[in-house]
């Protein structure tokens, strides 16, 4: 496995980064993941400019353009020969000294890793996930906005751990005023007698990339969507519920605190948007190869 490791491509055991690196001892940085379908990184203008701005909103340049990032993403699955796979992009703060100030830092640091996808498993597509409300809430914009996608990822992973100690395959994360936000890795999204509703980030959600391609999906199937705001009631008296991410795709869910979603099963509506967001993947995405494929999307 080769990795791209601050403008050199190293082989997985020589990727070290220094014990003084800011993403290390604060969380320091932003990141992204990415999926590699059939040759096609899927959203990469998408990806890359909300990278950009997660460093933008934590005051932390980048060194290098989006052109140049575009670049060192494609290389990096090019050099590992493959056609499907998971993106990580990573940017630290950089090397500083053991204060949390970030202007010891010289530099950025920009990492990309690019491997083989540990998928769901296909039964969670068939039989749908089983989710619990997570007791920790979602950040507060106010404090640390949802919307970067920062290297701090306790509040998830607090969230995660409440789910799998309840033997659920994903946890619900509230806001403060108790509203649905998002699970701790994924987007949700609820069908309501035949329209479709989901959170608007403004309550604090990422402002997911399937997400946005979910909604677009939908409305050029005719579903109706909303982003509106709702809580577990909403969830537990809904017709279909699904969860959105890159690595999850569009996956249904069929619980949610012990009470059945619908009848228990994926629905009508998911399995379309989950048809319609396969074909989509398959079709589109920025070519590793641009001689062999036209670019679109
Ligand atoms: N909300 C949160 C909090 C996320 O972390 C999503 C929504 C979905 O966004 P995209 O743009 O991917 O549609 C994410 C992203 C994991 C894992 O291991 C999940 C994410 C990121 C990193 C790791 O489950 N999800």
């Amino acid at each position: 496995m080769q990795i791209y490791l601050d403008g050199e491509f190293v082989s997985k055991e020589n990727a070290k980064i220094s014990v003084f690196d800011h993403g290390l001892l604060y969380g320091d940085g932003i990141f992204e993941g990415i999926r590699l379908y059939n040759s096609r990184v899927f959203k990469l203008d998408e990806h890359l400019r909300r990278l950009y701005n997660s460093a933008k909103a934590i005051m932390l340049t980048i060194p290098m353009t989006i052109e140049e990032m575009e670049e060192v993403v494609l290389e990096t699955c090019r050099r590992n020969n493959l056609t499907d796979g998971y993106i990580r992009l990573v940017v630290t703060r950089g090397e500083g000294d053991l204060g949390l100030g970030p202007e010891n830092c010289s530099k950025a640091f920009v990492i990309c890793i690019a491997d083989a996808i540990a998928l769901y498993p296909e039964w969670c597509y068939r039989d749908g996930l089983t989710v619990v409300t997570a007791s920790t809430r979602r950040n507060l914009a106010e404090a640390l906005n949802p919307r970067i996608k920062s290297l701090n990822y306790l509040n998830n992973i607090l969230a995660k751990i409440e789910g799998q100690a309840a033997g659920a395959q994903e946890a619900l994360m509230l806001n403060q005023e108790g509203y649905v936000v998002e699970c701790s890795g994924d987007n949700i999204f609820i069908v309501q007698e035949g329209r479709l509703l989901t959170p608007p980030t403004l309550v604090g959600a990422l402002d997911g990339i399937t997400r946005a391609v979910t909604l677009k999906l939908a409305e050029g199937l005719g579903i109706p969507t909303q982003e509106t705001i709702f809580t577990r009631y909403d969830i537990y008296t809904s017709d279909e519920c699904f969860l959105t991410g890159t690595a999850a795709e569009i996956v249904p869910a069929v619980s949610l605190d012990q009470r059945l979603i619908g009848d228990g099963k994926p629905g009508h509506v998911t399995r379309m948007l989950i048809q319609a967001f396969r074909n989509m993947t398959k079709a589109s995405g920025t070519p590793l190869h641009p001689s062999g494929a036209g670019r679109s999307q």
